[in-house]
């Protein structure tokens, strides 16, 4: 048996933060698991070290169930974001484990590939609507089959998704959180206009795909999906905050525009409702924010019974670690939709080498043993953890909303 000898945490911040897990075993084996938590890294490194670390020394590193359900019923505390990532980061680590010692990549293990490989969304964006057609019409040269597309807004200084480089998106960038404001009127108004410029400009063999980041009322969304139907967006995400799921009715009485939600969901127990009614065609929930590879696998088992497909969120938030275990989970599951895949800097790939590659639009995540990612810790140790905040959205008044 491969017993647990060493744990650690490591955070490093090669041009953004990230926290992981370095699992050590008696066997000369190691796993990795992301663990980082976008604004709130330390917290998680502290439940980790502090809490975590400590009940996994002299245990079976090939019991990814028990451990699981160890660190889950036997915190007393279940789920929340800070939890269910230190929990995803061991439950990640341990697969790494279990494929590295089987001589397999992890996906093999999960049953095998259902695909050849994983179609992966880029993000397009732009100051205006020229723009950021412009940058879209870049990513289908690129082989992209799928483009999301967000717009600055005519009237706002400035929106989310919007970058300053155009193409390393990074929202997390402000010693303490920046100020943005929203007009949900002017958003609306801006947005079937750069659809209907993009059709004309891209033409229909493209999936574009749109991010509402939770701005909307549910009958606002539903408003939006109706005026977007006959551009066929590929789907409308996070229209509305899902804490009450049954928000999600409301839209689809009014849309047939496909749904999409659950980026911030950690466990199964966000998106029960909206599974079980079908209120939602993809589910975003991803391996570093909902417990892992083996709690992920419950969730999307669940929607596959109700005609739900997954859609891992994988902004640069998410490690190259995260990003390889997401690639495996894709590959594998029957009922995957498409995978978000914003490029992590040139910084960041050199800390975390990888098998994962790019090719036509597609994704694959390597053949090499367990999760086919490393950490080059000397390198790591170089990139001193830095504060960075989300930032925050007000209305025109001054009314505080959601980011
Ligand atoms: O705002 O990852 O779909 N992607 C997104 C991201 C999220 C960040 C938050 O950590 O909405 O840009
Ligand atoms: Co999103």
């Amino acid at each position: 048996m491969p017993r647990i000898i060493g744990s650690r945490v490591i955070v490093t911040c090669p041009g953004r933060n990230f926290v992981t897990l370095k699992i050590e075993t008696d066997e000369g084996v190691y796993g990795l698991g992301d663990a980082t938590l976008n604004g709130r890294e330390l917290a998680v490194a502290s439940y980790l070290a502090e809490h975590v670390v400590p009940c996994l020394i002299g245990r079976d590193a090939h019991r990814i169930e028990d451990v699981w359900q160890f660190l889950y019923r036997g915190a007393y505390w279940r789920r929340g974001p800070v939890t269910m990532a230190a929990i995803a980061a061991v439950d990640t680590a341990l697969w790494d484990i279990k494929g590295k010692l089987a001589g397999l990549p992890v996906y093999q293990l999960l049953g095998g590939a259902s695909r050849d490989g994983v179609m992966v969304y880029g993000h397009a964006n732009g100051r205006d609507i020229a723009d950021t057609v412009a940058a879209a019409q870049h990513y289908k040269e690129l082989g992209y089959k799928a483009i999301r597309l967000q717009s600055g807004v005519p009237g706002l200084a400035s929106t989310y998704g919007v970058s300053k480089d155009r193409y390393f998106y990074e929202p997390a960038d402000a010693d303490l959180p920046t100020e943005n404001v929203w007009s949900t009127e002017k958003y609306m108004r801006s947005v079937p206009p750069l659809f209907e410029a993009a059709r004309e400009a891209l033409g229909w063999d493209v999936h574009l795909l749109h991010d509402i980041h939770h701005r909307l009322t549910p009958i606002e969304a539903g408003r939006l999906g109706k005026d977007l139907e006959v551009y066929r967006p590929f789907w409308l995400e996070d229209a509305t905050p899902a804490e009450n799921q049954a928000n999600f009715r409301l839209i689809r009485q009014h849309t047939t525009t496909p749904l999409a939600v659950g980026e911030i969901f950690n466990s199964i127990w966000d998106a029960k409702q909206l599974i079980e009614e079908q209120l939602i065609d993809y589910v975003r929930a991803t391996v570093v924010h909902a417990g892992g590879i083996s709690h992920l696998k419950k969730l999307a088992s669940f929607a596959e019974l109700h005609n739900v497909r997954t859609g891992c969120h994988g902004a640069t938030d998410l490690s190259p670690v995260c990003m390889a275990a997401a690639l495996h989970f894709d590959l594998a599951i029957p009922n995957f939709g498409v995978q978000e895949y914003m490029r992590h800097t040139e910084e960041t790939d050199a800390v975390f080498p990888h098998a994962y590659r790019f090719e036509d639009g597609m994704m694959h995540p390597g053949d090499a043993p367990g999760l086919g990612v490393d950490i080059n810790e000397k390198l790591a140790a170089k990139y001193e953890y830095k504060r960075a905040f989300l930032p925050v959205n007000r209305l025109e008044d001054g009314t505080m909303f959601n980011w």
